[in-house]
């Protein structure tokens, strides 16, 4: 249901599920959040792909042959095979919503040739990642947010408790029962805002300046762990003096916030300190800025020596630090191609993360044929007509495909535009391949099959194994699902029966804390580096002077927007028990905005954008309708709204015509990112109200 996957559990009767819970042997505790509640209801509904399908007519005209899988495969490996001998094997293109099974889409991305892997995370966590990856040497997830033992949290430009990982809601509700403080950062007041004891409404934007106040509050006050900082952090000094200027009467006038708060946040870090965590964000694809942002709050906990300590952000074992070996690669089936990436990743963007790379890039490549032609997208489990901002720019680079596939379980705006749609089973229907979870407690997990497919769908390792064998592709000898547990285990000492009880095998069962006298990072220097080269190289300075928001064109609202707990994304909209429950998305406004434009609560109204520059190339001038919340609790620079309504395919009966899409008001949306941080600019767009 949602690309957390959190554990479950099935209960099965007559070859029906019956019961869906938290799966009560990884600390799920029976728990969900409505939309895991939801399943059923998903591998009930009709309203999705019931078998393989090839497009008839043009691309979004909705007619469609049902075929057989023989007939589809056939039909992706001739297309593929013609491609290729035209464009070569580069020209290939794929891209998934990241998660836990990489190592399966990348062995079959391998197996075609290509070196364009790309997964959605331009539109979500790349600042973050590569903040981590140019402080401490890895990537976010080198370390885990020990929110069970902190004494106290803050959140930044993260709903914890609406955008939902049950796992870490229960941990941080725990830890607050035991007194931990709770402290919220956010330009509206959510849910998580409600439970917070601080709450800090921010100017949109300006998230950087405060995150500078608190670094110079720490440290100008001595409130640092001086003795951390010796040890671990390399260019402190510097980090020192660039702050100097930056205090909380300076960022009271960006952020809005006062002085004394500010003041009096850092001091109550420094007394919690090192059992904090201050959250460095999740979806971060929002501003010219949020690479520095999170950079910054990666910074505070590591002055307040929050790295490495139990209660704040412990770094990840792995199974080899708990003496096991790990699972067998099978992307290592195949070799790395040598051909230079499309979005420029690696050699243009030499600082940027090669394993996902940065999908609006390898979009523009097949817009312009520029470092050469893309010509086949492979779309798994991934909307980009409705994740990435600006749908028409998406479209131009999807015109340029001479093929568009979409393995996807529900209709979707991509899925709709394909030539070809090979639907996957939903989640109870399929098996995965076994996937390695780096944390406090390392383990393997699996998603087993609970039943059997409703429709004429398939596993993901069943679509790769079907086009690969059409392809005629060696070295892809798997004729089942065991057959690819069995290899991936057999260095690990474990048979994929130790799995079959639980879904998981604990690599330990003590919590592995790394002692923190002796931590290891893998920057070159081995050091925490306020300073890093290679960005600086790139020409990203990693102490980047301020720069306000650019305001609001007279007459306009900055777009923001989230999520709640009861939808994910873009595709649980249609969902009959989701869509009853909640229907369509509202705009937040704030009272005194609504009351210049003489709006009431409740009353619909139009929002279009209108921030085109004289060099667009793509965006047409967009508007929805949707219902006016008129609330006091958000600032009156911004407007909101939860994303993923505004669905237009009539094939979606429930969710069609109901509320507005977020993605299609904003402007030139695949040229607004950052390289320094690889993420898009997703909030530096302006839209105006008006009463319908
Ligand atoms: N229920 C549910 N849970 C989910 C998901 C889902 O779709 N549904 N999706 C999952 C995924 S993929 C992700 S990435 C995470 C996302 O998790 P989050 O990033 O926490 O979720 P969002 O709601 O996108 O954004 C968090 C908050 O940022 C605030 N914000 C916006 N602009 C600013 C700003 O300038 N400054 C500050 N300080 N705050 C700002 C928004 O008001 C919002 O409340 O959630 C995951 N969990
Ligand atoms: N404007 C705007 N854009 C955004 C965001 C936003 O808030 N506003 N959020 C961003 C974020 S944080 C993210 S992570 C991306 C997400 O972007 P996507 O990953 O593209 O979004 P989803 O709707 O989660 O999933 C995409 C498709 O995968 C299909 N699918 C196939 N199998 C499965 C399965 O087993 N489970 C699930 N859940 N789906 C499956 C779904 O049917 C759906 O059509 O979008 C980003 N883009
Ligand atoms: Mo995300």
């Amino acid at each position: 249901m949602c690309t957390v996957r959190c554990h479950i559990q099935v209960e099965v009767e007559n070859g029906e599920v019956v019961w869906v819970q938290g799966n009560p042997h990884t600390g799920m505790d029976g728990a969900l959040c409505p939309r895991g509640a939801a399943g059923i209801a998903l591998l009930k509904d009709d309203e999705r792909p019931h078998g393989p399908m090839i497009r008839d007519g043009r691309r979004g005209e909705g007619k469609w042959r049902r075929v057989t899988w023989e007939e589809a495969f056939g039909h992706v490996a001739a297309k593929l095979t013609e491609i290729t001998a035209k464009y070569g094997s580069r020209s290939i293109l794929f891209s998934d919503r990241g998660g836990p099974f990489p190592d399966l889409h990348q062995a079959f991305v391998r197996a075609l040739g290509t070196p364009n892997y790309c997964n959605h995370d331009v539109s979500c966590a790349r600042n973050t990642n590569h903040a981590a990856l140019s402080v401490f040497g890895f990537g976010r997830k080198g370390l885990s947010y020990d929110l069970k033992n902190a004494r106290h949290v803050v959140l930044q430009t993260r709903n914890i408790m609406e955008a939902v990982n049950v796992k870490e809601v229960k941990d941080l509700t725990a830890a607050m029962d035991k007194g931990c403080r709770l402290s919220v950062i956010d330009v509206r007041s959510t849910i998580t805002a409600t439970k917070a004891h601080d709450f800090f409404l921010v100017k949109p934007g300006t998230d950087y300046a405060f995150n500078l106040a608190i670094l110079h509050t720490l440290i100008k006050d001595q409130l640092h762990d001086r003795e951390y900082v010796d040890k671990y952090v390399k260019d402190f000094d510097r980090l020192a003096l660039f702050v100097e200027p930056y205090t909380p009467a300076w960022a009271e006038q960006e952020t809005g916030v006062p002085a004394r708060r500010m003041v009096e946040l850092a001091g109550r870090l420094a007394e919690a300190a090192p059992a904090i965590i201050w959250h460095p964000g999740w979806n971060t694809a929002r501003y010219r800025d949020s690479f520095y942002v999170s950079r910054t709050a990666y910074l505070i906990n590591v002055i307040l020596g929050a790295v490495g300590a139990k209660g704040g952000l412990p770094l990840v074992a792995k199974a080899g630090d708990v003496g096991h070996p790990g699972l067998k690669s099978l992307t290592g089936l195949f070799p790395k191609p040598e051909e230079k990436r499309a979005d420029g990743v690696g050699w243009k963007y030499p600082h940027l993360d090669a394993g996902p790379g940065v999908l609006n890039q390898a979009l523009e490549a097949a817009r312009t044929g520029d470092p050469y032609p893309v010509k086949a997208y492979l779309c798994y489990r991934h909307d980009p007509l409705t994740a990435l901002p600006d749908p028409d720019a998406v479209r131009q680079a999807l015109d340029e495909m001479d093929l568009l596939v979409s393995m996807t379980f529900s209709w979707s705006d991509t899925a709709w535009y394909s030539d070809v749609i090979l639907p996957l089973s939903t989640y109870f229907e399929r098996e995965s391949i076994i996937a390695q979870k780096d944390g406090l407690k390392p383990y393997f997990f699996v998603r087993q099959r609970a039943v059997e497919p409703r429709y004429d769908t398939k596993a993901e390792w069943e679509i790769f194994t079907g086009i690969l064998n059409q392809l005629g592709v060696k070295g892809w000898d798997f004729q089942s699902i065991e057959d690819i547990w069995r290899y991936q285990l057999q260095d690990t000492g474990f048979t994929a029966e130790a799995l079959s009880e639980t879904g998981t095998i604990p690599l330990t069962d003590k919590p592995q804390y790394k002692d923190r006298a002796s931590l290891k990072f893998k920057t070159l220097s081995g050091q925490v580096e306020v300073i890093n080269d290679k960005w600086e190289k790139a020409g990203h300075p990693s102490l980047k002077p301020y720069e306000p928001p650019q305001a609001p064109p007279a007459g306009t609202f900055r777009l923001i927007f989230g999520r709640c707990a009861l939808h994910t994304q873009g595709h649980t909209v249609n969902n009959p028990l989701l869509n009853e429950a909640m229907p369509e998305n509202e705009l937040w406004i704030h009272t005194r905005a609504a009351a210049g434009l003489g709006l009431a609560d409740g009353d619909l109204v139009r929002v279009s954008n209108n921030s085109h520059s004289s060099e667009a190339h793509s965006s047409e001038p967009h508007s929805a309708e949707i219902r006016a919340k008129v609330t006091d609790i958000i600032h009156p620079e911004c407007v909101f709204m939860i994303h993923g309504f505004g669905h237009k395919l009539p094939v979606e009966t429930r969710a069609y015509g109901k509320g507005a899409a977020d993605h299609e008001l904003m402007t030139e949306g695949l040229t607004k990112w950052s390289p320094a941080g690889g993420g898009l600019n997703m909030q530096e767009n302006f839209v105006r109200v008006s009463k319908v």
